[in-house]
């Protein structure tokens, strides 16, 4: 009965037709699986008597030998087809599509768009120049004297040094301030974003490059208390209402009278910490009174017009507002860093 069983089977096997997958899944199923007929044939085998079991169990090994190489051959055939007609799996709609990854601004980018818009709203314009500069636009206009130290090689990058009119990567962005006076007559308000040089040994406080906004209003009856104002809202605009601001009586070249501003520490509620070093005050902007000397460099009447300034690093602002504690991040590029700013 096995015997027979084993003949019309081979049979089958030899008129299977395997001319598709779906063909040559069915065989598999129905002889090579676990549960298929080649597998009941070897269970067959321990109802039969011993002396029928070798000759039977030969029988059967040849016919798993016989299926398993018609598969086979039959699934290369189908998959060599498959590859010259170049076609593929079927799409598969249901997979998960790839993640789709957002960049996100850096903090500097945040920060200066932030300030620009503060700026704006109460009527300031932006204005850009350029970095490489000639010592004129960048110091003598400003009213530095000719032996000031921020002129020498250890505070300067100088591109080119001609003895007369040198050329370096600007300090400040006063040069567009300056520019901009020997172009346009005063009324004047703008603010100057950039990125500005200065030649300093890398540390987490300090860095050869950073950026800057300055800002100059020019124009008549401009006093010193338009300018507290001005920067009062801007303070209280960039940190919080609840912010105190103080002024402190300072010196630069361009500016007389000059102050520093301090804002009080966010971070301690002025209690003290060891950002604000235990004073309860930040130093975040220098600013002044537009000096005679810049607005006569420049072409502009002092007698009848006066001028405020103000200038502001955008890393400092930056650091405190988000607490960040090493300038040198802003310049690594680490993913891991930036990526912390994608939703602010
Ligand atoms: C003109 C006239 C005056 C711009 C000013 C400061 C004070 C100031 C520093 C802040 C931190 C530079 O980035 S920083 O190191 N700046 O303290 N800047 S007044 O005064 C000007 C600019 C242009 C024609």
């Amino acid at each position: 009965m096995s015997l027979e069983k084993a003949r019309t089977t081979a049979e089958a096997i030899a008129q299977y037709s395997l001319e598709t997958p779906e063909q040559l899944e069915q065989f598999r199923l129905q002889y090579l699986s676990k549960k298929g007929v080649i597998t009941d044939l070897f269970g067959a085998m321990k109802d039969l008597p011993a002396e029928d079991r070798k000759q039977f169990g030969q029988v059967v090994n040849e016919l798993k030998e016989q299926a398993v190489a018609k598969f086979k051959q039959a699934q290369e055939a189908l998959e060599a087809a498959q590859t010259a007609s170049g076609a593929t799996a079927p799409l598969d709609l249901s997979l998960p599509v790839l993640p789709h990854s957002l960049g996100a601004q850096h903090p500097i980018t945040l920060t200066k768009n932030r300030i620009i818009e503060i700026f704006e709203r109460i009527g300031f314009n932006v204005a850009d120049g350029p970095e490489i500069e000639d010592d004129w636009h960048n110091f003598t206009a400003l009213n530095f004297p000719p032996n000031h130290p921020a002129r020498e090689m250890q505070d300067t990058f100088f591109v080119e040094r001609n003895g007369t009119n040198d050329v370096l990567l600007r300090t400040h962005t006063s040069n567009v301030q300056i520019r901009m006076m020997k172009e346009q007559q005063p009324p004047i308000r703008s603010i100057m974003p950039g990125r500005v040089y200065r030649n300093e040994a890398i540390s987490a406080r300090a860095h050869c490059l950073f950026h800057q906004v300055e800002g100059l209003y020019v124009a008549e009856n401009v006093s010193f208390a338009d300018l507290k104002q001005t920067l009062y809202h801007f303070v209280r605009e960039m940190f919080g209402q609840e912010t105190a601001v103080r002024f402190r009586p300072s010196y630069f070249p361009f500016t007389e009278p000059s102050a520093e501003v301090d804002i009080s520490c966010h971070l301690c509620q002025g209690k003290g910490c060891n950002v604000c070093k235990y004073t309860g005050w930040l130093e975040i902007l220098g600013c002044g009174m537009v000096d005679p000397n810049v607005l006569e460099a420049c072409g502009i009447d002092p007698v009848r017009y006066t001028g405020f300034a103000f200038g502001m690093g955008i890393e400092r602002i930056a650091m405190l507002k988000y607490r960040i504690k090493d300038l040198r991040l802003f310049t690594e590029n680490d993913a891991r860093f930036l990526r912390q700013f994608s939703g602010v």
